[in-house]
């Protein structure tokens, strides 16, 4: 064990001795990682805590199946990505998912109704954006598993109801976020690939707008997370704002819908392949097959070129909603 190892590590390591659960054990052990100063006399010690680290992550992520054993937490990904609504009990998540996804999600108006994650499928033009309603990020008796569905999420919705305390429920949400090791990114801000923590990009909702001095408590919200984070105003009783979170939600996604045009036709506009925002020319071929990678030449492309019609080699950076021709 190397000397002077700062006390938030020993602390870090209680933690992970009194830790049930892989999830908890994952967590302690970033934590762990995070508070070891890197230097030579610590890289045994990082890579180790690492290797542990990805240990746990893969058995969060394929947890081993009995026969037949149904596990709600796991949700399957669909759609262009997954965006997971939390918050403290009561905030409005439910109903969020309910309004604009029609899933069947059980709403009420006493805390801890929602047991387990419930997916729903949101248009947004043309994709679709998986929502995923969960429980009460509050609620210690799901929160092992709550953690690792959220590890493996794209996009953290926090919903923080506007007819409470918005600004101690943000506290709230972010101190348990913290105590699991996740960093939120803010809008237009890369994950850093050093960072031990878990990071995901956040978008805030104050819900509940049709109640009143919500308008008051949302400009707080503003002052204080806006220049961060994409905060959205919505109420799902009245479906005001949906719209607007719909494209937000798609913004902090980070993807990118491209289109596919055979020469002398026109695009499907219909069917976006759908993609990280910042892949380039040689992602798209290779998704429409992976032979694309031996066969390009280059393509043609309409949208962030210069002209319509560019030629463009693998290794152009794709903006959404261009429009490109294969040739090889
Ligand atoms: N006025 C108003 N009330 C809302 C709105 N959305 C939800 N509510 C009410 O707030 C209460 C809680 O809503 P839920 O959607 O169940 O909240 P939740 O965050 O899923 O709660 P838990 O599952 O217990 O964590 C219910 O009584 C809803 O009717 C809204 O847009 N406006
Ligand atoms: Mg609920």
């Amino acid at each position: 064990m190397p000397a002077n190892l700062p006390p938030q590590y020993y602390i870090a390591e209680q933690k992970y001795r009194a830790a049930r659960g892989t999830a908890e054990k994952v967590a302690a052990l970033q934590q762990m990682l995070a508070a070891t100063p890197k230097h030579k006399g610590t890289d045994h010690l990082r890579a180790d805590l690492r290797a542990k680290v990805a240990k746990g992550m893969e058995e969060l992520e394929n947890p081993k199946r009995g026969a037949g054993q149904h596990q709600p937490f796991v949700v399957r990904k669909e759609g262009a990505g997954q965006a997971s609504l939390i918050g403290m009990p009561n905030s409005g998540k439910s109903q969020i998912l309910a309004t604009l996804t029609g899933a069947g999600a059980k709403v009420a108006a006493y805390p801890y109704t929602t047991r387990i994650p419930l997916p729903g499928m949101l248009r947004y033009e043309n994709i679709k954006i998986q929502l995923v309603d969960t429980p009460a990020i509050s609620d210690s008796d799901i929160q092992g598993q709550l953690f690792s569905l959220l590890r493996n999420t794209d996009l953290l919705l926090i919903v923080l109801d506007l007819s409470g305390d918005p600004l101690t429920e943000a506290d709230e949400v972010f101190s348990e976020l913290d105590r699991y090791s996740f960093r939120l990114l803010g809008r237009g801000e890369a994950a850093d690939p050093e960072d031990p923590l878990v990071q995901k990009p956040a978008l805030i909702i104050g819900a509940k707008a049709d109640t009143p001095d919500a308008d008051v408590a949302f400009e707080l919200l503003q002052e204080l997370y806006g220049a961060r984070f994409p905060v959205v105003l919505v109420s799902a009783d009245l479906e005001t704002g949906l719209d607007d979170l719909a494209k937000a939600v798609f913004e902090a996604l980070g993807r990118v819908r491209v289109y596919l045009k055979a020469r002398g036709s026109e695009p499907d506009r219909k069917d976006p392949l759908v993609l990280a925002t910042g892949s380039i020319v040689e992602d798209a071929a290779v998704l429409v097959h992976k032979d694309w990678l031996r066969r390009f030449k280059y393509a043609l492309l309409w949208g962030s070129g210069k002209f319509g019609g560019q030629r463009v080699g693998r290794d152009y950076i794709l903006a959404d909603e261009d429009v490109i021709e294969l040739h090889g």
